[in-house]
């Protein structure tokens, strides 16, 4: 069957009816990469899956959420959708707001996002502002502008975008025919993580997934005993979630989750005590070594903020807190693709060599 995007393939647990407008760019469906170099190079014993997130048509996982935000938006009259963001929600707002032919305000904090982000917004036609303050006050002032005007706001205390967003679970369930025991995942607002949990609850109790291993007679007792772990990192200088209050002046190179006060910090908790997982967090030095990592061992280029999860398993395992991975599938969500943020690729690695063009200079420098 030719796929159609999340919507279509998983209407049966979204909140749509076939009057729904649905707004779609067939984000989703993305690769779930066994990632062989890594175990290998990690020394693991952990089969790792590689969730790329970056493959969706914006380039984030944010598509997921915001087709079914923008559609939800058009179904229910609405002509202006607004958002703060770190810049993947702007992009993904902006483009699907274009594709629906409805106008998009985002607000980003101003010097703080990504060049590429900010193009995409740009390019989509949003209406751009940038504020001198960070993410948290200007969530802070589309939350007020949505109350007061008939705007909608599409940032993730929106549900809709928790239910897009939820059926990566899916997709992880159906391609491997079983639960994983881990998942490592970055955490900024904590929309992500909430529906990650919420679409395994769902999706584990579902007659219709792909699970193998599970009649569903027995999935009450899999709610208990088989979720996956979720295990969340958050950057070291913006870690609200782990030092247990608000971070006024959040700092981190990456950008995308250099956020203070989360909007679903309970729901993020809630996820972590109920599948037994951690909310913890990694350096910028640890991000930078995950994401050169999964780029030069794997082919797989992410953005900062997406080697989080990475960063935060090797942490984990660095330190002896993972044991008992003999056979256990760990799955990472790699939130959204490198070359958002080239700036910080070409930061980060050697520069090329420059020579004259002249053939025998070349073969010098190749060491033929
Ligand atoms: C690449 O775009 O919050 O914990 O405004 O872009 O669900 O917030 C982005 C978040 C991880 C964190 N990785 O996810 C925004 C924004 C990337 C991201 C996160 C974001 P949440």
């Amino acid at each position: 069957m030719i796929y159609k995007g999340l919507v279509e393939r998983y209407k049966a647990y979204l909140p749509v009816t076939d009057k729904t407008p649905v707004i779609t760019l067939y984000e989703g469906n993305t690769p779930l990469l066994r990632a062989k170099n890594l175990e290998k190079h990690l020394k693991t014993d952990f089969k790792i899956f590689l969730k790329c997130e970056g493959f969706n048509p914006t380039g984030s996982f944010k598509d997921r959420g915001m087709t079914m935000a923008i559609s939800k938006a058009v179904e229910e009259g609405s002509d202006t959708v607004i958002c703060a963001s770190t810049g993947n929600t702007s992009a993904s707002a902006a483009a699907y707001s274009a594709r629906a032919g409805i106008k998009c305000i985002v607000l980003i904090p101003e010097g703080s996002i990504a060049l590429g982000k900010l193009s995409q917004a740009m390019m989509h036609n949003a209406k751009v502002i940038a504020v001198r303050g960070n993410f948290d006050e200007a969530l802070t002032i589309v939350r007020e502008i949505s109350q007061k005007y008939p705007i909608t706001l599409v940032n993730s205390v929106n549900p809709y975008r928790i239910e897009g967003q939820k059926t990566a679970s899916f997709e992880i369930i159906d391609f491997l025919g079983y639960v994983p025991d881990y998942h490592f995942i970055p955490v900024g607002n904590a929309g992500n993580i909430t529906a990650y949990w919420k679409g395994y609850k769902e999706y584990i109790q579902s007659p219709i997934s792909n699970l193998k291993s599970l009649a569903p007679a027995d999935a009450a007792r899999r709610v208990n005993s088989s979720l996956p772990k979720m295990m969340g990192f958050q950057a070291k200088g913006s870690a609200p979630i782990v030092n247990g209050k608000p971070v006024k002046h959040p700092k981190t190179l990456a950008t995308a989750i250099k956020i203070g006060n989360p909007a679903s910090w309970k729901q993020a908790e809630a996820a972590r005590d109920e599948s037994g997982g951690v909310i913890d967090c990694v350096t910028d030095t640890e991000i930078v070594n995950a994401y050169k990592l999964l780029a030069s061992l794997e082919g797989v280029f992410v953005e900062p903020a997406s080697a989080a999860s990475l960063a935060g398993m090797i942490k984990y395992k660095q330190s002896g807190k993972l044991t008992n991975t003999k056979n256990k599938t760990a799955v990472f969500t790699l939130t959204g693709h490198g070359l958002k943020d080239p700036d910080r690729a070409i930061k980060s690695i050697k520069k090329p060599v420059v020579v004259a063009a002249e053939f025998k200079k070349v073969l010098k420098i190749i060491g033929c």
